[in-house]
């Protein structure tokens, strides 16, 4: 089994992206006698699905696993929908900002996490890494990909797995503001993370 698992380049004033290191980390490794092969995604609405799809044909995976950085919270975030709305006040790497435009004009209003979420978060949460459910994947850059790519899957008639998680940030990427207040993870536990849900992801596989 073959698993593309995407990070995100560093954006807005964030220093680094735990998701990009998370890429490097585990391109090559082998988890679950499945081999991941990790690709780090420009944070741009016109470019990250073109990259996504390459990516994708190079690799022809089985699962495929989207992570980005969510700044707010500390705990690991499992996107249930990927919702056809970009609305975010940020501009993306490019300057682009999107509000209240549907992604693909013609296309279903959403589509659901093909991931087997509530394993996941089960699996996580057993190991003592905080895990929750997030209703969808806000309107910025992870949303916006995380939607083209269950678009391009269904359209091309793939039935895999597929969906998003974003991740805490590391401590090194808090503000002065928030040091003190909240911890953020080490990539370690991000990594071990990635690590549990590749293998939940295929565990479900196998036994489907
Ligand atoms: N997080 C952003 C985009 C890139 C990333 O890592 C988001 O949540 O949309």
């Amino acid at each position: 089994m073959r698993i593309l698992l995407t990070g995100f380049e560093p954006f807005l004033t964030h220093a680094a992206n735990p998701t990009a290191l998370l890429a490097e980390r585990l391109d090559g490794a082998e988890v679950a006698g499945a081999r991941i092969h990790g690709v780090k995604l420009p944070v741009a609405f016109d470019r990250a699905a073109d990259a996504f799809v390459e990516a994708f044909q190079a690799v022809r995976p089985d699962a495929v696993l989207l992570f980005g950085l969510a700044y707010s919270y500390d705990e690991v975030r499992l996107e249930r929908l990927a919702l056809n709305l970009d609305d975010a006040a940020s501009p993306d790497s490019e300057g682009a900002v999107r509000r209240n435009r549907p992604i693909v004009a013609d296309g279903p209003m959403g589509y659901w996490s093909s991931l087997p979420v509530d394993l996941i978060l089960d699996r996580l949460n057993s190991a003592g890494l905080t895990a929750k459910p997030s209703r969808d994947a806000g309107g910025y850059v992870c949303n916006h990909l995380f939607f083209r790519v269950r678009h391009w899957l269904e359209t091309q008639g793939l039935d895999i797995p597929a969906g998003f998680i974003h991740v805490p940030p590391t401590p090194d990427l808090l503000t002065p503001a928030d040091r003190g207040r909240r911890t953020g993870w080490p990539l370690e536990g991000i990594e071990q993370a990635a690590r549990l849900v590749v293998e939940t992801v295929v565990d479900s596989a196998r036994s489907a």
